[in-house]
């Protein structure tokens, strides 16, 4: 059988999944009282060829959501007020965030800039005291930033995400492990950790449409089917999944990028273009004390085709006047030009910390 094969749930483990909800609308609405119990699209501009990058509650109830055009979004609503992102403010909030979780466990893995798993086992021994967590992170959350979080708990990653989705806005769910089978058995699989958009489709061909269809499913068959990854549908059907979580994932690049609202065709506008999201970046690192000595640029052309040039330095880049020939050169090894460009993006990679004159440097990032 190959049930007989699954480990048993790890009761032992407490894992936390913590979510702000509608972040950067919520803070949108604190900052602006006005928009307050107003349906609010954060993102680009309803005239714009952006898309919405999240939406208040109020919003969602017209059926935007994120990743839709800004357009549609207009059409669903009209009367919704559109904002643009403030990412510095965003970014602040995630970092006050992240201080309140290591107040409780050093076993933080931050996801997006409002989302993080913590590991609490070590100081929770029962799911109650786990749950008793959560509900002091979300009230210690709410206090610092007046933000609203969903925390979901449970005795493994896939299954706390679940459980923080569950009860959102300002949710707070437990799922033990005697539940998690059952719980899992009514789930549609595009719920399922790792399963997208492609996988999805296969499996529904197969006649899987839920948890309880995969968990029918012999792990033989799944793996003749999907490989490697078969197995792990199979483990996460029944609700046994051990990723661990991982602290300090740091950073391997950085990156800005843009849509224009026509499409460029003359270079010197891109290359314009290109230094302006250099500058953001080479500001965004210094103030986190770091150096890249990688240079990537990103084109994507009018028909949505998207290239990407990189080089690399055996030196930091200095300043944005010793990366601008770079972002010229790297340009003209790309189409740009010859054909018109939708999206310009840079990303600066092998960061390092710079050490004193004299020190060896132990900070090497990657
Ligand atoms: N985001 C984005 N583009 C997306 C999805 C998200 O720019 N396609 C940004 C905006 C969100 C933030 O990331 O505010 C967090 O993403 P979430 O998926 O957690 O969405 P929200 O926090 O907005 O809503 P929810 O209440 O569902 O968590
Ligand atoms: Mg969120």
């Amino acid at each position: 059988m190959a049930q007989d094969q699954l480990p048993a749930p790890n009761t032992a483990r407490k894992i936390l999944h913590i979510d702000l909800d509608a972040f950067y609308a919520a803070v949108e609405q604190r900052d602006f009282p006005e928009l307050r119990g107003r349906p609010v699209v954060v993102g680009g501009a309803p005239n714009s060829r952006g898309v919405v990058a999240t939406c208040s509650y109020e919003a969602r109830a017209f059926g935007i959501r994120s990743a839709m055009p800004a357009s549609q979004a207009y059409r669903l609503c009209p009367e919704a007020v559109f904002v643009q992102p403030r990412f510095e403010v965003y970014r602040a909030i995630s970092l006050e965030m992240r201080a309140i979780f290591l107040e409780f466990t050093e076993l933080v893995e931050p996801v997006s800039l409002d989302e993080a798993y913590l590991d609490v086992s070590a100081r929770s021994l029962s799911f109650d005291s786990a749950l008793g967590i959560a509900r002091e992170i979300k009230r210690r959350i709410r206090e610092t930033t007046g933000l609203t979080a969903s925390a979901g708990v449970s005795y493994n990653k896939f299954l706390a995400k679940i459980a923080s989705d569950r009860n959102k806005p300002d949710g707070l769910c437990l799922i033990l492990p005697e539940q998690g089978r059952n719980l899992v058995a009514d789930l549609p699989i595009r719920a399922f950790h790792g399963i997208g958009r492609a996988t999805e489709a296969k499996l529904r061909a197969l006649g899987i449409e839920r948890g309880r269809d995969l968990q029918r499913w012999p792990l033989a068959r799944l793996i003749r089917q999907f490989g490697k990854a078969g197995e792990h549908y199979h483990r996460i059907a029944h609700g046994i999944d051990e990723r661990p979580v991982l602290p300090n994932r740091s950073r391997k690049s950085w990156g800005a990028e843009t849509t224009f609202p026509t499409d460029l065709s003359d270079k010197a506008e891109m290359i314009a273009s290109l230094a302006r999201l250099a500058e953001e970046v080479l500001r965004r690192l210094a103030r986190q004390g770091l150096e890249a000595r990688g240079l990537t640029i990103k084109v994507k052309y009018d028909n949505f085709q998207q290239v990407t040039r990189t080089r690399t330095l055996d030196h930091p880049f200095r300043d944005l006047r010793e990366v601008l020939p770079h972002l010229a050169e790297l340009l003209d090894r790309t189409a740009a030009g010859t054909r018109k460009v939708r999206l310009l993006g840079v990303s600066f990679s092998s960061l390092e910390r710079p050490s004193p004159a004299g020190q060896l440097d132990l900070f090497t990032l990657d």
